[in-house]
């Protein structure tokens, strides 16, 4: 015997129309970064992850190389057994090294990683346990906070929770403060927040991450109006339009835009939407801080910063926070 349990699903495309068309018909338009990763968007990031110009990657992964028993004592100074979530784990190539240092203290954990690609998550799940198989994995697809509630139900071991990557660098100030503070009020004292941030630094060093000389990050932001197109049936012509890149080092956002290189029309569903020529796109922040901006935000949001752990270079700092 089956049952049918009725469920409302609202198919994912409906909500990417619907942040589309709400961005695109705004006064200013804007795109969220959160649509870039499909599969073209996932192969996409991992080109930029390799280039020169994309100092991020090979300074966190310093960090966890170089610096990998100082974080596993970190996550071990409490003896009981514990959840780690990652949010957003992506391929996890840089969390190997911790994961397999807990592994080594024989510690008694599960990793829950969460990557808002479907695609990411499938992948990680096929080839994680070749890499570590004697780690404990559940795989959480989804939204962050509903995910870390699902983690919560599922077992109420202390939660460990890693958000690296300059992950949060995709919010703006404000948000990142409301994202930490809901984060905090999903936690307990025992928890810990293990968090990267990519720091301020030569501006000419940061616009560059991001307007790479072969045009790697163009084709990344390009890549959205693709998948408009072909999973919403758009009919951008990606050649009408160009990437520009800033940096303010007061402020420390790094923006990126596309701009209309011409007047034109485009369709999207049913509607129809007019690009001036020169109007922009706004596409994407990946916020820099310096360490007191950072500190401070831990403080405003209810979390205690503890530990701190930078590259030699002090370009990326992953940072201890407790409840
Ligand atoms: C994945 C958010 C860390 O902002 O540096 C890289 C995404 N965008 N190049 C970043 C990104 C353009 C990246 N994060």
């Amino acid at each position: 015997m089956s049952t049918i349990i009725s469920k409302q699903i609202i198919p994912v495309s409906s909500l990417f129309l619907n942040d589309v068309l709400e961005g695109l018909t705004a006064e200013k338009k804007y795109l969220s970064s959160k649509y870039f990763y499909d599969e073209t968007g996932d192969r996409i990031f991992q080109q930029i992850m390799e280039m020169d110009e994309y100092y991020l990657t090979d300074a966190e992964m310093e960090i966890l190389k170089h610096q990998t028993d100082a974080l596993a004592d970190v996550i071990a100074a409490d003896p009981g057994a514990f959840d780690l979530i990652e949010l957003g784990a992506g391929d996890a190539t840089k969390s190997v090294h911790l994961l397999q240092a807990l592994l080594n203290r024989q510690l008694e954990f599960t990793y829950l990683p969460i990557d808002i690609s479907q695609h990411v998550i499938e992948d990680l799940e096929e080839n994680l346990p070749k890499k570590l198989p004697a780690l404990n994995v559940e795989d959480l697809n989804g939204d962050y906070f509903a995910m870390v509630k699902k983690a919560k139900s599922l077992s109420d071991r202390r939660k460990v929770l890693l958000f690296m990557g300059a992950n949060i660098g995709n919010m703006d100030v404000a948000e990142a403060k409301e994202f930490c503070k809901a984060l905090r009020n999903e936690l307990s004292v025992e928890d810990l927040l293990i968090i990267g941030f990519d720091l301020k630094k030569n501006p000419r060093q940061v616009l560059a991450a991001y307007d790479d000389a072969n045009g790697i990050t163009k084709s990344f932001n390009l890549n959205l109006l693709s998948r408009i197109n072909r999973e919403l049936g758009g009919d951008f012509e990606i050649d009408h339009f160009d990437h520009y890149a800033s940096y303010d080092p007061e402020s420390g956002a790094c923006k990126s835009y596309l701009v209309s290189l011409r007047e034109q029309l485009v369709n999207i569903g049913d509607e129809t939407i007019r690009f001036a020529k020169n109007e922009h796109i706004y596409m994407e922040i990946s916020q820099k801080y310096a360490l007191e901006e950072i500190n401070e935000l831990a403080t405003d949001t209810g979390f205690k910063p503890t530990e701190h752990f930078f590259d030699q270079q002090n370009y990326f700092v992953d940072a201890v926070w407790k409840v």
